[in-house]
């Protein structure tokens, strides 16, 4: 085996086990639930494109595991979350659900977790909440982007198909997270420093990890690779419709542009679009911002000779945030599509 099929090989073993992590799966249910999960709040180091060691805190699923963003929630109207949340750090930290639907209350939230403390939510869904949300940690204006985040997504009571009742349908859903990363505030807080009062990004994720260009280390590898994680590549044939739930945890706004389809931009911000137009590029907002779309799989229309298989990148438009470390190109928040 060559180390080009090895790699391939590997990949497809590894997509495999984190599956569950990744796409999600998900089976309608015509009764309520009670969803229960538990995060533990903890720190470490990732290595980032350059070599440099980079500070995070996470919501992790052990007590030690950074886990970059926190592993996905998704349930469906109607259902009772039960968040736990156990505070692993010396600092307080919480955990909140931006932007529940008006009607709800406003933000749910654990209130201040104190370290080596537990706090929990316990939440009902009510109707008409369904779409994408990120959790996440306000204590600080920067806990956010300095990993404690992650993607809620709330199905209508029934659906496996469809973002909110009558939407446009799909077969597939994932979360896209980005973030922007400057090492200076991680490191301040890592050593309890001053904090910057300056934002310079120099490295660029989706969920939590960069793309790096064949020959570079770590290429292929989709625990390091954003353009082979399986829990932020598209992967489908012709038909395979999938719901991208954009998340921008950052501080910096970005244009995300995928190559083959147009996408189908239902919503901006939580707010549902009055008409779904077709984008290949789409602004997203920075501090907060989200966006629904669906990546329709359809045959790419300006192929010619026509194809239906294939590999195409998603990138952002913004050229900063395809470098990390002041300059390395590709080596930023990127993906792949890949038809099959
Ligand atoms: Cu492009």
């Amino acid at each position: 085996m060559d180390r080009r099929s090895f790699l391939k090989a590997s990949g497809a073993g590894l997509a495999t086990t984190l599956m569950g992590t990744g796409m999600l799966s998900w089976t309608p249910r015509s009764e309520a639930a009670t969803i229960s999960k538990t995060y533990y709040i903890n720190d470490g180091t990732r290595a980032m494109p350059d070599g440099v060691s980079v500070y995070f805190k996470s919501y992790g699923d052990s007590a030690t595991a950074l886990s970059l963003p926190a592993t996905p929630i998704i349930c469906q109207e109607g259902d009772t979350l039960s968040i736990t949340v156990i505070n692993r750090l010396l600092k307080t930290h919480n955990f909140v659900i931006g932007g529940l639907k008006a009607g709800d209350p406003p933000l749910a939230s654990t209130g201040n977790i104190a370290s080596g403390a537990t706090g929990t939510i316990n939440l009902a869904i009510p109707s008409g909440a369904a779409g994408s949300y990120m959790f996440y940690d306000n204590v600080t204006g920067y806990n956010r982007f300095l990993g404690l985040h992650g993607g809620l997504a709330i199905m209508p009571s029934g659906s496996s198909t469809t973002l909110y009742s009558g939407s446009p349908t799909f077969k597939k859903q994932l979360f896209w997270i980005f973030n922007d990363i400057d090492p200076a505030l991680n490191n301040a807080v890592q050593l309890n420093g001053t904090i910057p009062t300056t934002f310079t990004p120099r490295y660029f994720t989706i969920n939590g990890l960069s793309s790096r260009p064949p020959g570079a280390s770590g290429f292929g590898d989709p625990t390091i690779d954003a353009m082979a994680d399986p829990r932020s590549k598209l992967s489908g044939s012709i038909g395979d419709r999938t719901l991208l739930r954009i998340l921008n945890t950052g501080m910096c706004s970005h244009s995300v542009h995928t190559h083959a389809n147009h996408m189908e931009w239902l919503t901006n911000n939580g707010v549902v679009r009055s008409s779904v137009w077709k984008k290949d590029s789409l602004y997203l907002r920075n501090n907060l911002g989200k966006i629904d779309s669906i990546y329709p799989f359809s045959p790419p229309p300006d192929a010619y000779p026509a194809v239906t298989t294939g590999h195409f990148p998603m990138h952002l438009h913004d050229e900063m945030s395809q470098t990390a470390g002041g300059g390395l190109y590709q080596f930023g928040s990127m993906t792949e599509i890949e038809f099959i």
